[in-house]
């Protein structure tokens, strides 16, 4: 019987934990960004919000991820302005390194 359903669970087992055929994103091109800034003077979760909500309203920005441990904060995208970045952490208040 232990036997049996040992079978069942590596004969399923492997098809069912498969996941979906994973599809490359069409619309990813060259002109794809993947920006990484840092931000020493972020020190708690409202800095990392506000640059993170800042940035988020820059042209082209699909995510903005503000890392409180490491000051980091990546930007990906689609033409992503650089210069519009810095701007936009100045204007939360904060100065990229
Ligand atoms: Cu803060």
């Amino acid at each position: 019987m232990l036997v049996l359903v040992l079978v069942l669970v590596l004969a399923l087992g492997p098809a069912s934990a498969r996941p979906a055929a994973r599809s490359t994103p069409r619309g990813y091109s060259r002109r794809m960004s993947n920006l990484t800034y840092t931000v020493p003077a972020m020190h708690c979760g409202n800095c990392t919000a506000a640059v993170e909500r800042e940035i988020s309203q820059v042209p082209g920005v699909d995510l903005v991820e503000a890392d409180l441990s490491t000051k980091h904060v990546v930007v990906r995208g689609e033409g992503v302005d650089d210069a519009a970045v810095r701007e936009a952490i100045r204007e939360a208040g904060y100065e990229a390194a």
